[in-house]
């Protein structure tokens, strides 16, 4: 992508109402907008971003087995009204009358559409176990939208569904999205910790938040700093091995980690002095087991085995992907701006051409441009008249894993400079070696 025909509205000026560092450089870095409080676009540079983050929570949740529909965003009060929770859920819920005056809402989540889907299908055991998941739209009337996209009022969530013959079989597919949420986030570049929470207005009895340590989080957490240094479970992981994944499991939640409202003071003395942590966290996933709560009052029920009806064992599974950019920021930035890890960031590589117009640096540049595209990279090629200061200053604030950096002196010689923004290391090469470097196993 050239960056003279992009569209990257990049603000000089730091905004005033982003009281957090991500909510700031979200806005200046021209990734969303606010159009209304609590709703945003997300411009282009944005949507790169929440598109490489939905490809790798797809990937994991894939990978364990779990199956992608779409559910739509609008949903009947009718459908509430059996579970009993369209009064229970209050103000965060929009409540919408069609021009029939019929009554409906904005889906703030799912359990209710996808145990009607679940009941119009399923009949036997031998269809269990049931994953389904959809990314898709939620709306939820916050009172307090704050920080830009990590509390906003529309936001996008990864939501899955699991459906089981009894408790057992729930407890295996609650194992299955937690090792599935630690893997996904680690290859965010993010360090998240299972704690035990609270359920809401979701229900149930089992159920982790998963958290990662940022100061401007909003929930207060207490943790054992050991969990900061446990190995993820790898992409071989076999998700149909029942005592594996619950040794896993067993492991990662082995030591003291909570959020305030399970917090438990006198477990949390029994820490050691030098492995307490008690910190602000962002919430990015958040998991529960309900069994019955909703197949009870909906009727959702299967053959078993035993030739008898069974209401099924539910969980339900959320991540907030647009959350997720807010919070890689928290914990991905410096004072120059975004850090992005590679693999969510919206390009690879920045070219910055130092002098646009002169005919050696043009010409670099696109041979560089074509080889590195050609290579499977995604390169923003600031082909701007525009200082070198300028230049590198928004490549820093959009924060492009490296920057590729080509001027009349160094191409003099044959070489340019090759950048990592994570680092600040800088390394001189040859021209002709560029594409190799870069593209190594792309
Ligand atoms: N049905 C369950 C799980 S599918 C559920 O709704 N869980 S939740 O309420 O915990 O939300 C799931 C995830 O959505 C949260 O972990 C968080 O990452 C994200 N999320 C929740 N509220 C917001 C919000 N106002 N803004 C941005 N992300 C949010």
């Amino acid at each position: 992508m050239r960056l003279s025909r992009y569209f990257l509205p990049i603000l000089r000026e730091t905004p005033k109402e982003a009281e957090i560092v991500s909510h700031r450089l979200m806005l200046r870095a021209g990734m969303i907008r606010q159009e209304a409080a609590g709703l945003y676009a997300f411009l282009p540079l944005g949507l790169r971003v929440l598109n490489k983050v939905n490809a790798i929570i797809r990937e994991e949740q894939n990978r364990s087995g779990a199956i992608e529909l779409l559910m739509p965003t609008i949903q009947s009060a009718d459908l509430w009204r059996e579970s009993g929770r369209y009064e229970a859920y209050g103000k965060e819920m929009l409540r919408i009358k069609d021009r029939h005056e019929r009554d409906m809402l904005y889906g703030p989540t799912n359990e209710e559409m996808i145990t009607e889907i679940f009941r119009g299908y399923v009949r036997s055991y031998k269809d269990l176990p049931l994953n389904l998941y959809h990314i898709q739209w939620k709306f939820r009337d916050e009172v307090r939208p704050r920080f830009g996209v990590m509390r906003s009022r529309e936001f996008l969530m990864k939501d899955a569904y699991s459906f089981d013959l009894d408790q057992a079989g729930a407890r295996h597919s609650y194992n299955k999205m937690f090792v599935a949420y630690l893997r996904t986030f680690a290859r965010m570049g993010l360090k998240a910790i299972p704690m035990r929470a609270d359920t809401g207005p979701i229900g149930g009895d089992l159920s982790h938040e998963f958290i990662i340590l940022a100061s401007t989080g909003e929930s207060e957490v207490f943790s054992h700093a050991d969990y900061l240094d446990f190995g993820i479970p790898g992409a071989d992981t076999d998700f149909d091995d029942i005592p594996g994944l619950q040794a896993t499991v067993d492991k990662w939640t082995s030591l003291y980690a909570a959020t305030s409202e399970m917090h438990d003071e006198a477990a949390f003395d029994a820490v050691p002095a030098d492995k307490k942590m008690s910190a602000r966290g962002i919430e990015v996933g958040h998991i529960f087991y309900f069994g019955t709560k909703y197949s009870k009052p909906m009727g959702a029920k299967v053959m078993g085995p035993d030739g008898q009806e069974h209401e099924v064992h539910m969980g339900s599974y959320g991540i907030g992907p647009s959350r997720l950019l807010a919070a890689i920021i928290e914990a991905s930035h410096d004072e120059n701006g975004i850090i992005w890890p590679e693999a969510v960031a919206p390009f690879d590589v920045a070219l910055l051409n130092l002098k646009a117009g002169d005919a050696a640096t043009d010409e670099a540049c696109g041979r560089l441009y074509r080889e590195l595209t050609a290579g499977g990279r995604d390169v923003l090629y600031d082909d701007r008249d525009e200082r070198p200061g300028a230049k590198f200053a928004t490549a820093d604030l959009i924060g492009i894993p490296w920057q590729l950096v080509v001027g009349p002196k160094g191409l003099a010689e044959g070489q340019v400079e090759l950048k990592n923004r994570a680092t600040g290391a800088r390394e001189t090469l040859p021209l002709d070696s560029v594409a190799a470097r870069l593209t190594k196993g792309a």
